[in-house]
Parts: structure tokens; sequence; C-alpha cells
């Protein structure tokens, strides 16, 4: 009776384990770089996230930022400034909700030259 218990106790935790959360994979811009022009951001993720919140700050603080993609959950975020940026060091943050029901939360940077 207590093998079966246990048993099934390791059954339920690994196949908890297997169901990863949603993690993002690559950025535009890519992370720490340095770009000339901004007319896309995306990021892109290994399962599909639900991206809930999505901000943008330069050297003039908040940017705003038109969604292109809306709340379903995509492999592939696309956002844009909605207007020509200047340039400077910027930093983009996100929150969603990944496939497997975890709030996840991400931030990538970039540097617009002149
Ligand atoms: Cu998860």
């Amino acid at each position: 009776m207590i093998r079966t218990a246990l048993a099934t106790l390791i059954l339920a935790v690994s196949a908890t384990a297997s169901l990863a959360h949603s993690k993002p994979e690559d950025t535009t811009p890519v992370n720490d770089t340095t770009v000339e022009v901004v007319d896309v951001i995306s990021i892109r993720f290994n399962d599909p996230m639900r991206v809930t919140a999505i901000t943008m700050t330069g050297p003039n603080g908040a940017v705003d930022v038109d969604r292109e993609t809306g709340l379903e959950p995509v492999t592939e975020f696309l956002a844009a400034p909605a207007a020509a940026i200047p340039a400077g060091v910027y930093a983009v943050e996100w929150r969603g909700l990944s496939a497997d029901g975890h709030p996840m939360q991400g931030t990538f940077g970039f540097t617009v030259s002149e």
C-alpha cells in the first residue's frame, strides 16, 4: 500500500517537472547590442507565451510601444516604438503567462547609436 502511494507520488512529481514553463530565447534588437534604427521589437519564446505587459524606457523616460501581437499566446511577440526614437540606451521589460500557467518576466536592453 505504501509502495503504491510512493510510486504514484513519484509519477506525479515527474509529470509536473516535464511541463516546463515557456522561456524567452532571443530578442530583436539582440540584448546588449548597438543598433542604428529600431523599427521592430520582438521576443521569441520556446513555447507560447501570453505577453500581458511590455514597457520600454530610454534616455527621455517611457517610450510608447504599439503592440502588433495581442493577448494571444505566441512564440514570437511583435511590437514597435510608436515613433522614431532618439539615440541612447534603452531597456525593455515584459511580463507574461507561460503555457504551463506560470507568470514570467524578463528584460533586455540595447543602445541606439547617433
Ligand atoms: Cu513554468
